[in-house]
């Protein structure tokens, strides 16, 4: 089996999930396609970079991911720093030839994005951008159903991306507040996740309409660098910086095959921790899906009969898209980490077979393209056309 060598530059929050993706990808997808060796993790500092080697499972660390990017055993670059580093260093790697995953959102602006995708064509190397909701195996069975027909022509597209870990004006200003550091603010954290579910499903989103809000306009400054998402201890009496970036979006959106839907991002919503869902209604039934009843899909089938209509849960398991990799018995429940790990494999075949994968970095260029029209129609208040790349057209 080949060994694959892959370097990971960030080691905080997703650097563990990939971590633990890597060593766990081979334990289900068997014979893996390559075995993952985590050569190097890379981190701003010695302590950093030294405990996630050891806590992760690295066998070596580095305080310079430039070093990392020039070292010939490496294969593949794993990018899971904050937002506003992800193009520079995926330049880099594909001009030394390294296959790339990089994390959401691809790069602050739709121009970085497009550097980057340039930068990946231009040096013929893989590359995947990490909208791990996809492979949520009921994400994947909507997927299915939709490919059969087994709703018909899609009309109707109404997605959600709720989340509360920073509904607290006390929580500190981390990266994820700051216009320079990550862009955008709901719009491109969460909701590009939504948008790439939206573009998977049903396909290119055409021209938005959006009430784009910043709620919670300054919090408490931070001394530290990576974000605990509302976990970190800080002086709520201490001084506080400006929040920069949108933290709600509502947006209308028209697709171009005709259907019509709404794609809503918030960081207010009390009560709802990761409150990704899809309702999508077609001409012979409907599909419901929320991520934190993520074994489940429901269905609704207009050829039921009558009396016997309506939805009904299926549980995602053996018999659904990746459920001979993963548990024997519908129901035993996935979660976060599977997601990272199907990631994984899709990302790591493509490479060891010399192959691509979706979503890849047009994938991510063209979501971030829908983001800012979402956030330019959210300053006009006027329908926003977003701009197609030509490989778009999902
Ligand atoms: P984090 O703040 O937990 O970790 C970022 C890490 O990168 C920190 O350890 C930080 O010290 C390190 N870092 C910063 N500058 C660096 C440099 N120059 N060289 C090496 N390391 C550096 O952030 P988190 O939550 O892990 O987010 C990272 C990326 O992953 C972001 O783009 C974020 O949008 C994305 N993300 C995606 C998720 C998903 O579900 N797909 C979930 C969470 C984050
Ligand atoms: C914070 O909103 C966050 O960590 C996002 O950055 C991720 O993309 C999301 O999946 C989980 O929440």
């Amino acid at each position: 089996m080949q060994d694959i060598n892959i370097a990971l530059i960030g080691g905080g929050f997703m650097g563990k999930a990939h971590s633990l993706a890597y060593a766990a990808m081979p334990m289900f997808f068997w014979p893996a396609p390559a075995r993952p060796v985590r050569k190097t993790v890379v981190d701003v500092s010695e302590e950093l970079a030294s405990t996630a080697a050891q806590r992760y499972g690295w066998e070596s660390y580095a305080t310079s991911w430039q070093d990392v990017i020039a070292d010939p055993d490496i294969d593949v670059v794993d990018i899971a720093t904050p937002n506003h580093l992800h193009a520079e260093i995926a330049i880099a790697a594909a001009e030394a030839g390294k296959h790339i995953i990089c994390e959401k959102p691809l790069a602050p602006t739709a121009g970085d994005a497009k550097r980057m995708v340039d930068a990946v064509e231009k040096t013929g190397v893989v590359s995947a951008v990490a909208f791990n909701y996809r492979r949520t195996p009921a994400v994947a069975l909507a997927k299915k159903y939709i490919e059969e027909g087994a709703i018909g022509r899609i009309l109707n597209f109404r997605g959600t991306y709720l989340q509360d870990w920073s509904a607290d004006p006390d929580s500190p200003l981390s990266w994820r507040f700051q216009k320079k550091i990550a862009g955008s603010g709901a719009v491109g954290d969460i909701g590009s996740h939504v948008v790439d579910l939206a573009r998977y499903l049903v396909g290119e989103i055409d021209s938005v309409n959006s009430v784009v809000s910043t709620f919670i306009t300054e919090r408490p400054l931070q001394s530290s660098g990576f974000d605990a998402l509302g976990g970190a201890s800080t002086n709520t009496d201490g001084p506080r910086g400006a929040v920069d970036v949108d933290d709600e979006a509502m947006t209308l959106v028209r697709f171009a095959n005709g259907a019509v839907g709404s794609i809503e991002a918030t960081r207010n919503a009390w009560g709802r921790n990761n409150f990704i869902t899809f309702e999508i209604h077609g001409t012979e039934g409907s599909i419901f899906f929320n991520y934190e009843n993520r074994d489940e899909l429901q269905v609704a089938f207009k050829r039921d009969p009558a009396d016997r209509r309506g939805f009904r849960t299926v549980y995602t398991g053996p018999n659904t898209p990746y459920g001979d990799a993963l548990w024997p018995i519908p129901a035993l429940g996935i979660g976060y980490g599977e997601t990272k790990i199907i990631e994984a494999y899709e990302f790591l075949k493509a490479v060891a077979e010399g192959g691509t994968v979706r979503p890849d970095f047009a994938d991510g260029y063209q979501t971030a393209l829908v983001d800012e029209a979402i956030l330019e129609s959210g300053r006009t208040q006027q329908w926003t056309p977003v701009v197609q790349h030509p490989r778009a057209n999902i």
